[in-house]
């Protein structure tokens, strides 16, 4: 996709940071498409006749990365239909001829972040949500006694924090050197943390 017609902001930051909540909370407010990497992949795991299903949910379980071809190949089409949809309705929604997409969770590798420049777009910004380790553990597992996630027990997060750690923050030190990061701490309160985070997007797109 030509930079020229989309633009793409990655929301990066620990396992329960806020990455979803916060989207949610920008898409209702800014024009944007939200897509989440993760939601994705779980969708496409109970997809009937899905040849992945099986890889993703051991992927998930223990806090690994599916291969990239998987996770990009299912960004690129919803993207793709993300735009079609729009075009095709008789009153454009977001981006008003420009597809803005907010891309959840992704990209939390190397390979990945380089492929997917690569291949589908530039990113034009990393929204990167930062908080500690203890209060990460704390949302999850509060999070974990109702969401049903397979990933959201003390075994899986433990895992979830190591891949993190070892593979999604030199992503983020990446994009970094390109100044291309927005840093936001995620420890307060939602409202207080979507304060921080409107500032940035309406600097991006002011
Ligand atoms: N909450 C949120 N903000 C709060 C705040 N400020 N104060 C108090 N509570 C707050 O929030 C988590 C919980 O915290 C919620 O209960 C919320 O109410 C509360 P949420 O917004 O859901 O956080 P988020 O950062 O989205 O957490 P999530 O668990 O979704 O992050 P992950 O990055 O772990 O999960 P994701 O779905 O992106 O990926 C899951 C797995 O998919 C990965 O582990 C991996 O196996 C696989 N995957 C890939 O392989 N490749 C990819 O590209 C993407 C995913
Ligand atoms: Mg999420």
């Amino acid at each position: 996709m030509h930079p020229a017609h989309v633009t793409v902001i990655f929301v990066l930051g620990g396992p329960g940071a806020g990455k979803g909540t916060q989207c949610a909370r920008l898409v209702a407010e800014f024009d944007f498409c939200h897509l989440s990497a993760g939601d994705l992949l779980r969708a496409e795991q109970t997809r009937e006749g899905s040849a992945d299903g099986e890889l993703i949910r051991t992927c998930i379980r223990e806090g690994t990365i599916v291969p990239m071809e998987v996770t990009i190949k299912l960004l690129d089409t919803a993207m793709r239909a993300a735009i079609a949809a729009r075009d095709a309705a008789s009153a454009p929604g977001w981006g008003a001829g420009r597809g803005r997409f907010l891309i959840d969770g992704f990209p939390r590798k190397m390979d990945q972040a380089l492929k997917f420049d690569e291949t589908v777009c530039t990113s034009a910004l990393v929204l990167y949500f930062a908080t500690t380790e203890e209060v990460l553990l704390a949302r999850l597992l509060e999070r974990g006694k109702t969401s049903g996630r397979e990933d959201d027990n003390a075994a899986s997060i433990t895992k979830r924090f190591r891949t993190y750690k070892v593979n999604t923050m030199p992503v983020i030190a990446h994009y970094a050197a390109l100044g291309k990061v927005a840093e936001v701490d995620s420890t307060d309160s939602i409202e207080a943390v979507y304060g921080r985070a409107r500032a940035v997007v309406e600097d991006v797109f002011a």
